[in-house]
């Protein structure tokens, strides 16, 4: 089973700054973590980060054959980017949105996702634990 992380602009600062909003971990703790916890079910993991929507698109449409599925943090781009969910409709590869903080509990305009009605779901507000929980999600969806 083959999974790809996929993270959204400014995820790559994390650690360095606002860490009562998004943690102490870096993107590379969350990542070397994340690599562990594959090995111990069998699966292959890779990342990808970029602050580039359409970087992000690109990486979404050269998924479909090579990944099973995808784990995605659109960060910022979850309020506001039509073209990562019709990228995500387009390839039909089953992903989970997950999210550090709880979005439905901030601002007004971060409780709208336009991308997560092409999810199969949501995972938001457990820090570093969502991409774990994300994993979780992905390998028991594809499982089944
Ligand atoms: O809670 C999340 O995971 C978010 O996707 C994070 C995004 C935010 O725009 C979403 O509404 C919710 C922001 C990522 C910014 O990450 C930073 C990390 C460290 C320092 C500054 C920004």
């Amino acid at each position: 089973m083959k999974i790809l992380f996929l993270n959204g602009p400014n995820i790559n600062l994390l650690g360095s700054r606002e860490p009562d909003k998004y943690g102490n971990k870096t993107l590379k703790d969350i990542e070397e973590f994340i690599q562990k916890e594959a090995e111990k079910n069998n699966i292959s993991v890779t990342f990808y980060q970029s602050n580039i929507e359409g970087e992000l698109v690109n990486k979404i449409q050269e998924a479909k054959g090579l990944y099973d599925g995808i784990v995605m943090n659109p960060a910022a781009y979850t309020h506001t980017s039509v073209a990562i969910r019709d990228a995500l409709l387009a390839v039909e590869i089953p992903t989970v949105e997950i999210h550090l903080s709880n979005i439905h509990k901030r601002e007004e305009f971060r409780k709208i996702s336009l991308t997560a009605p092409a999810c199969i779901g949501q995972i938001t507000g457990f820090g570093e634990n969502s991409y774990k929980l994300g994993l979780i999600a992905i390998i028991d969806y594809l499982k089944k």
